[in-house]
């Protein structure tokens, strides 16, 4: 079995961290507002403050109102998972 085309994974670990720094600013946690736009300079998702609102409820394990890099990756998890037609359960 060959590898696969395209960037290896240490690669997009660091991709992730660079994306969720670009972010998150100097507090290194995003916020609602920080969220939205990552969605929408990310994916090109506009969504609405409703939804931006349950993402960061289902999301925000520590229920501290911020996403830090781990909760963050929960996201991204879920994503992977639903690109590889699975249903993300923690
Ligand atoms: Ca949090």
């Amino acid at each position: 079995m060959s590898a696969p085309k395209g960037p290896s994974l240490f690669q997009c670990i660091i991709g992730l961290k660079d994306i969720f720094q670009a972010h998150a600013g100097a507090d290194k946690k995003l916020n609602k507002t920080e969220l939205k736009e990552m969605l929408k300079g990310e994916l090109s998702q506009t969504g609405d403050d409703a939804m931006v609102s349950q993402m960061m409820q289902t999301l925000d394990v520590d229920r501290d109102g911020l996403l830090d890099f781990s909760e963050f990756l929960l996201f991204v998890v879920g994503m992977a998972c639903a690109f590889n037609g699975q249903t993300f359960q923690r």
